[in-house]
């Protein structure tokens, strides 16, 4: 018997990509849910390559590839990007490993829900390249941060955070994959809480709600 999976999802969420896309299947997964209040509408590639379309594909999502090469302006990519997003309606854009920088446009367009998971205790680590600087310092903890997206890149506020400790043996690579199997919880989790409506952006700050239970 198969479950009609779309019904009282209150929130459709457009989940923007650039690569492997597992935390894109970490929000597949959590939606096959039925309790769970968000479905992914729609995934948006700007690389024709990323492996996350077939997560897509796999699942029965819509999916779009808007290469950047094919604009000869941040600000006009941005603007197409935009148009194809706001086709979908969605309530929240999710970035997920989306490595395209956005305009001040599109920014304020999505402002209050345009969320992003990065791959450090913000505000440490902001940019590429994290699991390596991390294991250059010396740190002993690392780890992952789900933000609100404003101008300040990387520098949005702050919704869930988690740490993961650094191994004397590490490489970028294990460090990597310990910091994304937490990921992969923290960010299901926050697009919850946003559905839920528990989760807000209030004059710049995230705001998380409690249930209303007494
Ligand atoms: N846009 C804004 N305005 N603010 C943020 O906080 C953003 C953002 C776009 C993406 C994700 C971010 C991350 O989690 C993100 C946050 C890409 C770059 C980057 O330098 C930096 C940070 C992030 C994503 N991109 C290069 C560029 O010129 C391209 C790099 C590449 O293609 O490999 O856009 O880390
Ligand atoms: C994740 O670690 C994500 O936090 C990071 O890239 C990886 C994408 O993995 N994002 C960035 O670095 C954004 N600049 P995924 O494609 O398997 O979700």
């Amino acid at each position: 018997m198969s479950i009609d999976n779309t019904m009282n999802k209150s929130l459709s969420v457009v989940v923007l990509i650039s690569g492997n896309g597992s935390n894109l299947q970490a929000l597949i997964d959590a939606a096959k849910e039925e309790s769970y209040p968000a479905r992914i509408c729609a995934v948006i590639s700007n690389r024709s390559d990323a492996y996350g379309l077939q997560r897509a594909r796999d699942a029965g999502i819509i999916q779009k590839v808007l290469s950047h090469r094919d604009y000869a302006e941040r600000e006009s990519y941005d603007q197409a990007l935009m148009s194809l997003i706001d086709s979908f309606n969605p309530g929240l854009v999710a970035l997920a490993g989306f490595m395209r920088i956005l305009s001040e446009a599109f920014v304020t367009h999505y402002s209050g829900r345009l969320i992003n998971i990065h791959p450090s205790l913000l505000p440490e680590y902001k940019g590429l390249n994290t699991h390596q600087r991390v294991l250059d310092s010396g740190e002993e903890i690392h780890g992952a941060s789900v933000h609100f997206v404003t101008l300040e890149l990387d520098g949005g506020p702050l919704i869930l955070q988690s740490p993961v400790p650094v191994l004397a043996d590490d490489t970028a690579e294990t460090l990597a994959a310990r910091v994304l199997k937490q990921e992969h919880i923290i960010y299901p989790q926050a697009v919850k809480w946003f559905a839920e409506e528990r989760l807000k952006l209030v004059d710049g700050v995230a705001m998380l709600a409690n249930k209303g239970e007494d």
